[in-house]
């Protein structure tokens, strides 16, 4: 009995070294908000697969280069910071980037009543620009490190927001990051650069939770979901649960496990063979 745990043991183990920090394909991330305030800024952001605790995120808001040259894909202007997950955070859960009071240096949080701290966030360049309350563009990617020329090849944009209201040619969040749907939200009212967007429409856990991910990414690509504010920066982002009913598992899932309970089993039953063999 005691090799049987301890062949469980290992197994367990070295599935959880394997799983280690998440990596993440277009199309698994969505920012949930930004706001661009020194003091109380910040932005918040969801995936749709479930993040290894280890898992991390950069984001810039650098511009982009429409045209990346040997210099890379940033221009090289404003902060760079990621945020680590200190834990496992399941699909679904909204974490917030809350401004601490200085300006480029924010807090992680996750979870209902205000939230939870759940990771680490690093300013990596020690600049000091957030998000502009004029307008600005926030990209998220990942890296295997924080670089300051990042080339194409070495980074894999996840999602881009923006408050401002216009863009030159120079700093299309769009045309250089392969990104579409709702992986970019562009917020403005009329010509103004916006200082508030969030989605609003599952903000508390008294609200109903989605039946799925996809009916969660089908809610974020509805405007009307979304509180968007041009004049005043003052309504903190939002670091509850994005509530998304828990899933059901899948029936190859299921096949999984019971391919590894026999496995194990058949193991523990060929040690029991030799053991009665007298060898
Ligand atoms: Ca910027
Ligand atoms: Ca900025």
């Amino acid at each position: 009995m005691k090799r049987i745990l301890t062949t469980a043991a290992l197994a367990a183990a070295a599935f959880t070294a394997q799983a280690a920090g998440t990596t993440l394909t277009n199309g698994d991330f969505a920012f949930t908000g930004v706001n661009g305030n020194t003091t109380l800024g910040g932005w918040s952001f969801v995936t749709f697969v479930d993040l290894a605790a280890g898992t991390t995120i950069y984001f810039t808001d650098t511009n982009v280069r429409q045209t990346p040259d040997s210099a890379g894909v940033f221009n090289a202007a404003e902060t760079f910071w990621s945020w680590t997950a200190s834990s496992a955070v399941a699909a679904g859960t909204s974490v917030a980037l809350l401004g601490t009071g200085t300006s480029g240096q924010y807090g992680a949080k996750s979870g209902a009543a205000g939230g939870v701290a759940n990771g680490t966030v690093t300013n990596h360049n020690g600049a000091v620009s957030n998000i502009s309350s004029g307008g600005d563009i926030l990209y998220a990617f990942q890296a295997a490190s924080y670089a300051i020329n990042y080339q194409p090849s070495a980074i894999t944009f996840l999602g881009a927001i923006s408050n401002r209201g216009s863009y030159t040619s120079s700093d299309n969040p769009l045309a250089a990051t392969g990104l579409s749907g709702i992986q970019v939200r562009e917020y403005k009212v009329g010509s103004d650069a916006t200082r508030y967007t969030q989605f609003t429409a599952q903000v508390t856990t008294g609200d109903t939770p989605y039946a799925s991910m996809a009916e969660l990414q089908s809610a974020l690509a509805v405007n009307a979901n979304w509180t968007t504010i041009t004049a005043s920066n003052t309504t903190p982002i939002v670091s509850d649960v994005l509530a998304v009913a828990a899933p059901v598992p899948e029936p190859s899932s299921y096949a999984l496990m019971l391919a590894g309970l026999a496995a194990v089993g058949g193991l523990a039953r060929r040690r029991g063979l030799r053991r009665g063999s007298g060898t």
